[in-house]
């Protein structure tokens, strides 16, 4: 049997990657690093993560790291469970690692303009905030429009892509983005939080608090 090991934080991405894991139906262990008081830098833990961060995940020893490659291995695990939709089709394949790769790689880092400015600079913080919100509102559009009518992502059947999204726009809107300018996202992230595998992540990670003492910042 393959053995999985995660590395997670409550509240950060990792929590995407948790449901996915449930999503799959695999048996994994979970370990909360705490990046709120700088367990993620660490040398032991920069062992399984190269750039010190949350998600990681171990599979039969070997550390992966970097969410949109986690989501698509366990995809690839787990081809029935509904994480990305199914296909054959390199052209579909490509598309669905692409808008992987645009929640991770481009609308990440935008809402960490918005959550944590200071992260970018020594300075003052309102321009950046101000640039993350405009790219925000700008890339959300388009998922205004997916997600309208009670559509998901890709239509018919959720998938991760809902979930990152969820995480994405929730975690903007916990430090004052304007959530509420994109009516159907909202609905939609309400959806999102009653998909049985996001409960079972959010209940798991509720235990993992209990159990390490585990405070969440001020
Ligand atoms: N590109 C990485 C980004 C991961 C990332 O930024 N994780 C955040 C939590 S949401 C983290 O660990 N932050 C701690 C830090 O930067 O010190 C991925 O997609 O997996």
């Amino acid at each position: 049997m393959t053995s999985i090991e995660l590395y997670y934080c409550p509240r950060a991405c990792s929590q995407v990657t948790m449901t996915a894991l449930e999503m799959a139906g695999l048996a994994y262990d979970d370990r909360l690093i705490n990046i709120f008081e700088g367990e993620q830098k660490s040398a032991e833990y920069r062992k399984v993560h190269r750039s010190g961060k949350v998600p990681a995940l171990i599979v039969d020893g070997v550390p992966i790291t970097e969410n949109a490659s986690i989501l698509t291995m366990l995809d690839a695990m787990a081809p029935d469970a509904g994480i990305l939709p199914g296909t054959d089709t390199p052209l579909e394949k490509a598309a669905q690692r692409s808008d992987l790769v645009w929640c991770s790689a481009t609308l990440h880092p935008i809402v960490r303009q918005i959550r944590m400015p200071i992260r970018y600079t020594d300075g003052e913080t309102d321009g950046i905030y101000a640039n993350g919100t405009a790219q925000l509102k700008d890339a959300l559009r388009e998922v205004e429009e997916r997600v309208s009518d009670g559509n998901w992502f890709y239509g018919d059947e959720p998938s991760i892509v809902d979930v990152y999204l969820h995480w994405l726009v929730t975690t903007a809107a916990s430090a004052g983005f304007p959530i509420q300018e994109f009516p159907a996202i909202v609905e939609h992230s309400a959806r999102v939080e009653e998909m049985p595998a996001f409960r079972r992540a959010m209940a798991r990670q509720a235990e993992g608090v209990k159990n390490s003492g585990f405070q969440f910042p001020q």
